[in-house]
């Protein structure tokens, strides 16, 4: 595919946007989350509440997005006389939309603009029911290819003025980022064909905004193309007050986050790491199999989120260590099953259970799947050769007890304890299920 490289300028970077190449998404990404306000424009942006969904929950699509628009001006600044189908392509009709977004014109074709327009070169133009002077040419309701299905022209403006309803217009320039908030009805016209970038995220002001959009929405015929609740409002909002509640050390809703909150860092959420456990390269880009502390869960991040970590070196030193499988040693095969030794504690009695062998690493580590026999809980873990008769056996040895229900175990390697929520209903750490 022919791939034509823009350079967006937005401060503080310049990012080269490689268009029909196959993933233009990461530098779309960098350029509408590296804005004055990436607090809120970034995914991961602390005042950004669609961040606050856990890993577990499958993110809103956010986007980027990428809006291709041809210009309504002739080369000599005049309006097209174009047919209706030709002018969709020259903006987006009225519309409001459910997420606060931000909009960069990252490129503009070279072409003369009219007189009235500033010098810099005007890509787009909107603003709430404001629009162009169209000259005669924007007479009608004209759709944009997606959204809404109105165009406000002049005459409908000055209607709609007597009405008492009035807007705003602004011209948006080469490399100017517009935020436009939830629920504001705004349209847009391309003066000259552009490429521009945007991307949705929710921001703590309009959280109350959204959900009364996405209550209006719910109420639309069954059909409706926009009855559909694509930012999971409501779920961003719970999980934006039990992040606030656990930040706040109030409450913390059993079995929902067993970590310590996380810090912000230069005005971005961080987690901390407990250790990594595996790598692997990812076409060619090395990630590492993270546990995050304090969590019940294991993501594949890319190498540059674990940049200078103590958990970073602490793998590289273990790697050295394990360079050297013996010869001897029988690999587990995946699906076979081995038995672990869990504690609930660091004092408490050891107690081996059994788990499945998921995967197995060339370096003679593998992840297991430890279920109690109980049923009550089940977790995932990573194991070395190494620590075969100590953390893990082969089958072929006994149990020494099986604990009973309610307690909550974990490998001894890896001690999890220290919150309320892993005591039993008794408040106590299931020592009377070791015996
Ligand atoms: O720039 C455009 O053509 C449309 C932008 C817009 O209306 C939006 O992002 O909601």
């Amino acid at each position: 595919m022919m791939s034509i490289n823009v350079t967006i300028k937005v401060l503080p970077i310049n990012v080269t946007l490689a268009i029909g190449s196959a993933d233009p998404t990461s530098e779309t990404r960098a350029a509408c989350e590296h804005t004055n306000a990436p607090a809120y424009t970034k995914r991961d942006g602390a005042l950004n509440l669609a961040s606050k969904l856990p890993r577990y929950c499958l993110p809103p699509d956010l986007g980027p997005k990428m809006y291709l628009g041809f210009g309504a001006l002739t080369p000599e600044g005049r309006f097209v006389r174009a047919s209706t189908s030709e002018r969709h392509a020259a903006g987006t009709g009225l519309h409001v939309d459910i997420a606060d977004a931000v909009n960069i014109l990252c490129h503009i074709e070279p072409l003369r603009a009219p007189s009235w327009a500033p010098r810099s070169g005007a890509g787009g133009l909107g603003g709430p029911v404001g629009t162009e002077d169209d000259g005669g040419t924007q007479d009608g309701a004209a759709g944009g290819p997606s959204k809404g299905t109105f165009y406000i022209n002049a005459r409908l403006r000055k209607r709609l003025k007597e009405e008492g309803v009035v807007g705003w217009r602004f011209v948006q320039r080469l490399g100017d980022a517009v935020f436009i908030p939830c629920g504001c009805p705004h349209q847009v016209l391309n003066l000259r064909s552009c490429i521009k970038v945007a991307m949705d995220f929710v921001s703590p002001e309009h959280i109350a905004r959204c959900l009364a959009h996405t209550e209006q929405f719910r109420l639309l015929p069954r059909g409706h193309g926009r009855r559909q609740d694509t930012l999971s409002t409501k779920s961003v909002l719970l999980h934006t007050v039990a992040h606030a509640l656990r930040t706040a050390g109030v409450y913390v809703a059993p079995g929902y986050a067993l970590g310590p909150p996380p810090t912000l860092v230069g005005g971005e959420v961080e987690y901390s790491v407990e250790y990594i456990a595996a790598e692997r390269m990812k076409g060619n880009k090395l990630e590492y199999n993270v546990k995050w502390l304090g969590y019940e869960e294991w993501t594949w991040e890319p190498a540059r989120h674990l940049k200078n970590t103590k958990a970073l070196l602490e793998w590289q030193a273990k790697k050295q260590q394990n360079l050297t499988v013996p010869e001897e040693w029988v690999w587990p095969v995946e699906g076979e099953t081995i038995e672990v030794e869990v504690a609930a504690s660091e004092d408490a009695p050891a107690v081996w259970v059994t788990a499945e062998v998921l995967v197995v690493l060339v370096d003679g580590t593998f992840q297991a799947r430890i279920v109690l026999p109980d049923g009550s809980d089940q977790w995932e873990d990573w194991f070395s050769w190494q620590e075969e008769g100590t953390d893990w056996r082969r089958r072929a040895q006994q149990p020494r007890a099986a604990p009973s229900s309610g307690a909550v175990l974990s490998p001894i390697k890896k001690q999890r304890l220290g919150s309320d929520d892993q005591l039993d209903s008794n408040g106590s750490c299931g020592e009377k299920a070791m015996e």
